[in-house]
């Protein structure tokens, strides 16, 4: 060691407060001393120096006994546990349930019972095809998993954030989720279903087709996790202490309403920042934002169940809003990052078979094969039957089992006794079963013949699929269309391409039309023949919508205030606290991140340099430039891009009267309409706050935007609300 420094020694570079020595081949070694703990290996030793492994000799060969280096390469190498076969790419928060009610009428589970009282829950939202390192905005269906800690142990609801799945029974699972991730000869393509091998699977898949839909409407692109509802899929049960049972599905209600972003802007947000929903969750909580959900619950007999148009038992169907009610019963609010990624968001273990006493399963097929694969998964990633015992997966309620021994055991019972029946008697002789307490499974009867058959009431593939497209904004109906035809542009066997619009005309027949013309198919295809013709009697329900269930105001969303030197500072200051009091977000762009120097002399600290935060990062912009920045802007593409995707994507864009010239850069000051508000000064900043509280400014600004494709020329004649 040759020279000791401290951070004095460096003016203007700050080292923290560690010391700091030179080793011989001028390596930084950073010293323990006063509150800062000794480094040690796995078993305690105390390490003099983690910069060197050892050698024989300055110069020569390193020697076999540095167990340190052993000991640290070897922990490294085996840092990896294999990722999720689906919903690899996750992100998980800490946060509670709270029930608004007693549902004790209902069900007897332990955390319905009282009004108020909080039962900590985790979180963990997913995309389903993507590998772990993939991008947040792969259009995909998200996951949304959730564990509560109750009292009478571990409760998860494993859901999705769209309320459909694509199969009917679980034997089919491997099948379509082979068939969505990448091709096995060549690796790819990744997080994406836009391939051959993935339309080839749904068009041979009529059940399919409804899922279909909602994964080609802007359900798949969420504008964060915040945003989006979840849903529990299946039929499940809840029963009270009265033994009486009802049907249940559950539902989770953002409380900033429903917002996705659109695909062009899916496809750009991908590259600028690919952990574009983890930073917006990870950022929201941080900053006391804390992202909340209703819990509802559609509630139905048996009775109900035998009226209903479909089988309560099919995954592929919903029981519209309008006809079940979704009572609101609780919150879950998300309030804590996790401390460590990996030993709380991978490591996390959902299961659909942990229920708890007042909950039970329905015989949905999906349901039944579920409960079956979630424990195996999780003993394949983390290695031991024991991975229940890891702080995360870990009931918060006492537990005590028989279960000993196997890989990594961390909790082990003292004393002889390790079975039962024993009579060891009193504490010594363990835990005993309670009869009254324990959980008993809804003694419902069953019979019939042992055999592989889809039940006749599943048979009916198209009409909900229709109801759901119809229950679509004009703007929504088209991004459906848009999103089929650019998926389908990429499958490059034609007969399959054709064998999706021939589903789609038991949909709706313009919207194959559209598509059929979008892909350019030279002939239609006739109609897939299908099991049971489709229902059109089905009326449009509006919770379907994203557009009919927005946010209300501009509260968590974020605005992108792109400024150069000589900006308006009280322009600026007015626009920030108007938007900061409604609870929304706001980041200066600039033209280096350090930020720039306003009208008045005064400094504006940058959050972003303006090459690293395009529009498609905000949720609305505004461009405070004076006269004289604007003349070095307009020579950057990063400037004219920002402008012309805001355009694009119909966001609310605000501009200083200086900024015109960048506007007729990125080609658009000739269209200026009511979504872009000029800030002639600080009363301007009211209309603009005004009009941001819609999600965008869904004006035709682009070639076909709003007005869906006609196929023939044909009038609209249902459902052509503009929202
Ligand atoms: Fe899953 N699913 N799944 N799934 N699923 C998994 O379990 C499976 C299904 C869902 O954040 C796996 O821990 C089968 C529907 C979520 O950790 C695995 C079938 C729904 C997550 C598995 C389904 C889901 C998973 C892989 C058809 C919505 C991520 C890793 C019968 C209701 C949970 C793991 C997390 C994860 C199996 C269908 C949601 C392999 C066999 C329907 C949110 O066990």
């Amino acid at each position: 060691m040759t020279k000791k420094a401290r951070n004095s020694d460096r003016p203007g570079v700050d080292l923290g407060e560690q010391a700091v020595i030179r080793g011989a081949g001028g390596e930084t070694h950073q010293v323990a001393g006063g509150d800062v703990p000794v480094l040690t290996t796995q078993q305690g030793v105390p390490v003099a120096d983690d910069q060197n492994t050892l050698r024989a000799g300055a110069r020569g060969p390193t020697l076999l006994e540095d167990f340190h280096f052993r000991e640290k390469i070897f922990h490294f190498d085996h840092e990896r546990i294999p990722e999720r076969v689906v919903h690899a790419r996750g992100f998980g928060a800490h946060g509670f349930f709270e029930p608004y009610e007693s549902l004790a009428d209902i069900t007897k589970a332990d955390i319905f019972q009282r009004p108020g009282e909080k039962t900590p829950a985790f979180v963990r939202f997913s995309t389903v095809a993507g590998n772990k390192g993939s991008s947040d905005l792969a259009r995909d269906v998200r996951g949304f998993a959730v564990k509560f800690y109750t009292r009478e142990g571990n409760w998860d609801i494993v859901g999705n954030n769209i309320p459909v799945f694509f199969i009917q029974d679980a034997i089919k699972f491997p099948d379509v989720i082979h068939a969505a991730k990448q091709e096995p000869d060549r690796g790819f393509p990744q997080a994406q279903t836009a391939h051959d091998n993935f339309w080839d699977f749904i068009s041979l898949t009529p059940e399919s087709i409804h899922m279909a839909m909602w994964i080609m409407s802007d359900r798949t692109i969420p504008r964060s996790f915040r945003f989006m509802e979840g849903f529990g899929v299946h039929t499940f049960r809840l029963v009270n202490a009265q033994g009486k049972s009802t049907f249940v599905k559950f539902h989770w209600k953002p409380k900033l309403g429903l917002q996705s972003v659109v695909w062009n802007e899916a496809v750009k947000i991908n590259g600028a920042d690919p952990d574009f929903h983890r930073r917006d969750l990870w950022n929201a909580i941080q900053a006391g934002d804390f992202p909340e959900w209703e819990l509802g619950l559609q509630l139905f007999d048996e009775d109900f169940a035998e009226r209903f148009a479909f089988d309560v038992l099919d995954p592929t169907k919903i029981i519209p809003e309008e006809e079940v009610p979704v009572k609101r019963v609780g919150r879950l609010v998300l309030d804590r990052c996790v401390d460590n990624f990996f030993a709380e968001t991978e490591q996390v273990a959902f299961c659909t078979q942990n229920i708890v006493p007042g909950v039970d399963f329905s015989n949905d097929p999906l349901l039944q094969g579920r409960n079956f694969s979630y424990l195996d998964t999780q003993l394949k990633r983390l290695g031991s039957p024991n991975f229940t015992y890891l702080p995360i997966n870990a009931p918060k309620c006492p537990f005590h089992t028989f279960q000993q021994d196997g890989h990594m055991a961390m909790i082990n019972p003292k004393g002889r006794v390790n079975y039962e029946p024993n009579s060891w008697g009193g504490a010594q002789g363990g835990p005993r079963e309670a009869p009254e307490k324990g959980f008993k499974s809804y003694p419902v009867e069953e019979h019939g013949q042992k055999l592989r058959m889809r039940p006749e009431t599943f048979s009916d593939h198209y009409s909900q699929a229709r109801q759901f497209y119809i229950s679509q904004t004009d703007v929504e109906q088209q991004h459906i269309a848009d999103a089929l035809i650019f998926e389908l542009s990429k499958v490059k066997t034609s007969a399959i391409r054709a064998r999706i619009v021939s589903h789609l005309l038991n949909v709706d027949e313009e919207l194959a039309g559209s598509v059929a013309q979008g892909l350019r198919l030279r002939d239609m295809p006739q109609r897939a023949e299908a099991a049971r013709p489709t229902r059109k009697d089905l009326n449009p329900s509006a919770p379907l919508s994203i557009l009919r269930n927005g946010p209300k105001s501009f509260e968590g969303r974020k605005l992108g205030v792109l400024v150069t030197d000589g900006v308006d500072a009280t322009l600026l200051g007015s626009l920030r606290s108007a938007f900061e009091a409604g609870g929304a977000m706001t980041e200066i762009v600039a033209p280096e991140v350090g930020g720039v120097k306003a009208s008045d002399g005064s400094w504006i600290q940058g959050d972003e340099k303006l090459d690293g935060a395009p529009s498609i990062l905000y949720d609305a912009v505004a461009i405070l430039v004076s006269a004289e920045g604007v003349k070095k802007l307009v020579k950057k593409p990063a400037a004219r891009d920002f402008v012309a995707d805001a355009f694009a994507h119909h966001k609310f864009m605000a501009h200083a009267p200086d900024a015109m010239p960048l506007l007729e850069k990125a080609g658009i000051a000739e269209d200026l309409d009511e979504g872009i508000i000029a800030l002639r000064g600080p009363n301007d900043v009211g209309k603009f706050v005004e009009a941001c509280r819609g999600l965008r400014f869904w004006g035709p600004r682009n070639q076909g935007d709003g007005a869906p494709r006609r196929s023939n020329g044909a009038k609209r004649t249902k459902n052509s609300d503009k929202h």
